[in-house]
């Protein structure tokens, strides 16, 4: 029997009594308890009546239990679909109807305000905690640790990961065992990893950069992670003397900078630090060099793709590009209205194939075949130039994204959502600089003729409703949106109007 992503990643460490997880407070978890533990969540899946291809949505913190019903669905052939823990209810309810999940887990706490939810799409609801408790845990305590591996084919889903949308509906990327296998293989071979490596694991787990690049990259490569809930700043100071490696987003490094403990010192066990999730600035490069003598390795990637580019491990890391296509993947940039590739140098949209590339959105044929060619080049959205050496840069993105601290916010959602509260005409959501989140939101209101907005009520609308990191973090409000010639509303404008706030405000 054959299951690709388990037999390359999982199966190799059963019956290893080698440390897999290192967790804040001293205690371990090895390989072979993680692999029993999995095995015993794929047995309380089945016995679930979850099937090979059935969707399991998962909405629990990070932890050593959430990483094993992650390892324990793909043995069972099921496919995982976690979802960001700051989601609310009214978020979720669209992740887990759309899925049509088989299984919804979710924390024990959320667990009385999401029953109903599981209940209107006909779906059971279990709950797993970090500390392993639950009435997931509790069946799986009562299986045996060994389960037969349901076998799986390159093509079929490991993995459904939700990205949002451009018109504000948000899209599950089919992630197959060839996309997530190929790309770990990539990544370790590029980026050296090997089973002495320590991994500083802070990044959550929901997210491709935390669940496939860190976690499927150790566990090809067999090394140890010192698995973070969260990055809290002493936390992961403490930690970094005893890694070889860490991977972040641009705030992780700046918020180092940023405390005058991080030094050389502290980093000389270190290997390599590897960005990405949004575009390091090349002044934290410099800094970051300056400080500690390391040079960030910045790679490129999207939830579609998983990774595509990639500074060299030996060799330049260039700041400001995101290196070179990863071996097996092509790229290219082309014309945003033609599609033709462009000459060397010239900006345009990047377009990415390979094994990595998704298989398409879930139930929507028509998003997949606007933005999958059918030659198998996937268009990212991003605006790219490939200099004279061949190192790609990301420019700007063609797609209406704000990336605040590595998480994508999609304005449409935010704008539809605003647009239907009481009293507003219209909205604009743009991105603009903020010291900590490299971007952070700005809604723009404009009220109904006569109506007098009422802030606190749209405020607690939001909180609500949408999660955290997508709340507007200042609202504005205009008498019209400025307009080009056509009836668009000028974003660049607003964006140049409000680009100091959040600058002013730390000063
Ligand atoms: C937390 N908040 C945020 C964010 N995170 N607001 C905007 N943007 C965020 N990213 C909210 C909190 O809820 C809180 O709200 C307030 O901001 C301050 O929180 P703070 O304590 O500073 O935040 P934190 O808990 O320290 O989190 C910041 C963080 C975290 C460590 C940067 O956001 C993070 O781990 N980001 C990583 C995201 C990631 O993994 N992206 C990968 C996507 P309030 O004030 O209301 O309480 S995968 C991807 O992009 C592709 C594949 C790729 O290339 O990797
Ligand atoms: P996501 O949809 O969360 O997977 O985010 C993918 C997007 O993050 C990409 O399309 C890029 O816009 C952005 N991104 C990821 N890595 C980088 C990077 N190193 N530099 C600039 N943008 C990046």
């Amino acid at each position: 029997m054959t299951n690709p992503l388990f037999d390359a990643l999982f199966a190799p460490h059963s019956g290893r009594d080698t440390v897999f997880l290192r967790h804040p407070g001293g205690g371990i978890t090895t390989h072979s308890d993680f692999l029993n533990q999995a095995a015993r969540l794929a047995n309380a899946l089945t016995s679930l009546g979850v099937r090979p291809g059935d969707r399991v949505a998962v909405h629990i913190q990070k932890s050593a239990a959430a990483l094993a019903l992650y390892a324990g669905c793909v043995q069972a052939g099921a496919v995982f679909l976690p979802l960001n823990t700051a989601y609310t209810a009214a978020e979720l309810a669209y992740f887990v109807g759309d899925s049509g999940a088989a299984l919804f887990v979710c924390d024990p706490e959320e667990a009385q305000d999401l029953t109903a939810i599981a209940d209107a799409n006909g779906c059971p609801l279990q709950t797993l905690a970090g500390d392993g408790s639950g009435t997931l845990a509790d069946l799986a305590a009562l299986q045996d640790p060994v389960f037969d591996t349901v076998a799986r084919g390159e093509d079929d889903l490991a993995a459904l990961l939700y990205t949002s949308g451009t018109t504000g509906r948000s899209k599950g990327a089919m992630l197959t065992h060839r996309n997530l296998l190929s790309n770990a293989q990539s990544l370790v071979e590029g980026w050296h990893f090997t089973a002495d490596d320590v991994l500083l694991h802070a990044l959550p787990i929901f997210h491709s950069h935390g669940l496939f690049v860190a976690t499927n990259v150790m566990l090809l490569a067999g090394g140890a992670m010192i698995f973070l809930p969260r990055f809290d700043l002493d936390t992961v100071l403490a930690g970094l003397p005893e890694a070889t490696a860490m991977m972040g987003v641009p705030t992780f490094y700046t918020r180092l900078l940023d405390d005058p403990r991080f030094d050389r010192a502290l980093t000389r066990h270190m290997r390599v630090f590897i960005s990405g999730s949004a575009p390091l600035l090349a002044e934290t490069h410099e800094r970051f060099q300056a400080r500690t003598g390391h040079r960030i390795l910045e790679r490129y990637g999207m939830t579609e793709t998983s990774m595509n580019t990639s500074n060299p491990y030996e060799g330049e890391r260039r700041a400001g590009t995101v290196g070179f296509a990863l071996p097996g993947v092509e790229v290219k940039v082309c014309d945003p209205e033609t599609g033709a590739t462009l000459p060397r140098g010239e900006i345009g949209v990047l377009e990415v194939r390979g094994p990595n590339v998704f298989k398409g959105y879930w139930r929507m044929p028509e998003k997949t075949a606007e933005e999958l060619r059918a030659d198998g080049y996937f268009i990212t959205g991003d605006l790219a130039q490939i200099d004279a050496d061949g190192y790609v840069c990301i420019v700007g993105r063609s797609k209406d994204l704000i990336i605040s601290g590595g998480y994508n916010i999609y304005p449409k959602e935010i704008e539809l959502f605003l647009d239907a509260l009481d009293g507003v005409q219209e909205s604009a959501v743009i991105g603009v600089p903020h010291p900590d989140f490299g971007e952070s939101v700005v809604a723009v209101l404009v009220p109904q003729p006569g109506a007098a907005l009422d802030l606190v009520r749209i405020k607690a609308a939001v909180d609500r409703d949408l999660a955290r990191f997508k709340r507007p973090q200042r609202v504005e409000i205009v008498e019209s949106l400025p307009r080009n010639a056509m009836g668009k509303v000028q974003k660049n404008q607003l964006r140049d109007r409000y680009r100091q706030i959040f600058q002013l405000a730390e000063s």
